[in-house]
């Protein structure tokens, strides 16, 4: 069995959204068949989802003519950014960006329509000392910001090999827990977290890299130092069938996706997954996405083409896909810039996976990893690597963020308004300097 694919407009608004919206078109006829009847044959309406920290009044906001987000917002394409917060943040001398830093918040509500937790809603701050223990602090914080800006939000993640809680690794290690236990444990936080924010998270990275880096990708089933997976080592991979139904029934309306780095084309990681998902489809297990996170290195080819071409055999299966996490970085001199020629690159890289994500009926989302240079996972990951980020350290505008811009101005609006609008002045500038976009 397979899901019927929405598109990505309604698939951002959700279901329940869906069955109020007048399209027109072939996707609405489509999507006309999928509206419920009462007896007598009449369509009914179905209730939106409603988000618990819905605020009384939205904070009054407009995307400026030249953000990002004001051209999403006609694209009808969810461009996000994260939260950032939390995982590497702690051994920074800065303290966690979103609580703490009000230009950057500004910055999230300015330029973006969609939000993800960087690390807040990871299984290591939800259960940070001992199990039962729910902590929700911090990623309440980002919920709350998000519907008083109207953003939606992706959830990440449910069911991960990284970032649980040392106590948890500890006592599976000493075999403290029966699989019955650890089960009951997982089905507690998945029916919890995802209950919690149903109508407010629209899209959630259920599972997350559950594959190797093998040349031949297995599921992640050895041990702690081998990267492995607690969850699929002490319970098998049957367990993937049931984090997708737990979270399926506590929020129908959210979009439930596996989420993946190195899956950037046709490769042997994206088999893995297309084999994988393509069973439990036939099984019948509630999957509707494919999330490519998109961690690109200028020291590494990239073939656009090809990444479509991997996106588009989700899309076939009939799934909706997504961009997670980009970015594109590349070495790094000792200031943390690429050079001229790799930054132009990059930016050409940056536009053509959203490019890609424009063509795609199914690529509801497109989310970059992160804002500054100086916030970001790179450096203390790839030492020698950097610059992926879309801004310099002011805030103003790198080419990675221009070409950006300049994709969704033509994609909306056309290559004249593109070429002509002073809006788009600063960035055409900046675009002509590394000689890209031309
Ligand atoms: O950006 C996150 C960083 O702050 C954490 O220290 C790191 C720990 O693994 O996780 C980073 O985010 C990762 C994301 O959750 C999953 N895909 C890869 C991302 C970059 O490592």
């Amino acid at each position: 069995m397979s899901f019927p694919r929405r598109s990505r407009a309604a698939a951002a608004l959700g279901v329940g959204a869906l069955l109020l919206v007048s399209c027109a078109g072939e996707e609405a006829d489509a999507e006309a068949d999928e509206q419920p009847e009462d007896q007598a044959g009449e369509e009914v309406e179905a209730s939106e989802p409603t988000c618990q920290f819905a605020p009384d009044e939205q904070v009054d906001h407009e995307y400026a003519r030249d953000s990002l987000g004001h051209f999403a917002q006609e694209a009808d394409l969810k461009v996000g950014n994260v939260a950032a917060g939390g995982g590497h943040h702690e051994d920074e001398e800065y303290p966690d960006p979103f609580p703490d830093d009000e230009e950057y918040r500004e910055h999230l509500a300015e330029e973006f329509t969609s939000l993800t937790h960087e690390n807040y809603m990871k299984w290591e701050f939800i259960h940070p000392d001992e199990w039962g223990d729910f902590h929700f602090e911090e990623t309440d914080a980002v919920v709350e910001f998000a519907q008083e800006h109207g953003m939606d939000m992706r959830g990440h993640a449910l069911f991960w090999h990284s970032q649980n809680p040392e106590w948890l690794e500890e006592s599976v290690e000493a075999g403290e827990y029966t699989q019955e236990e650890l089960r009951d444990m997982l089905e507690e936080h998945v029916r919890t977290v995802v209950s919690r924010y149903a109508g407010c998270i629209q899209q959630w990275d259920v599972v997350n890299e559950v594959f190797d880096d093998e040349e031949e990708p297995q599921l992640r089933d050895g041990s702690y130092e081998e990267s492995g997976n607690l969850w699929i080592r002490e319970l098998g991979p049957e367990i993937l069938d049931d984090v997708f139904e737990w979270a399926h029934e506590e929020d129908p309306d959210a979009l439930l996706f596996y989420n993946d780095y190195s899956v950037d084309g046709t490769n042997a990681k994206s088999d893995a997954y297309y084999e994988l998902i393509q069973e439990q489809l036939d099984r019948g297990v509630p999957v509707h996405g494919f999330g490519s996170q998109t961690h690109l290195s200028m020291q590494y080819d990239f073939d656009p083409e090809d990444y479509q071409a991997n996106l588009q055999r989700f899309e076939d299966l009939g799934l909706e896909t997504a961009v997670t996490e980009i970015d594109v970085r590349g070495e790094v001199t000792e200031e943390g810039r690429m050079s001229d020629e790799d930054r132009a690159g990059a930016a050409e890289r940056y536009g053509a996976v959203l490019e890609s994500c424009l063509e795609l009926a199914s690529c509801n989302s497109y989310t970059i990893w992160g804002s500054l240079d100086e916030h970001s996972w790179i450096p203390g990951t790839f030492e020698g690597e950097g610059d992926a980020a879309l801004y310099e350290s002011g805030y103003e505008r790198k080419p990675h963020y221009c070409i950006n811009q300049q994709v969704l101005v033509e994609h909306t609006e056309g290559e004249d308004v593109w070429a002509d609008d002073e809006a788009f002045e600063e960035c055409r500038g900046i675009l002509e300097e590394y000689g890209v976009g031309v």
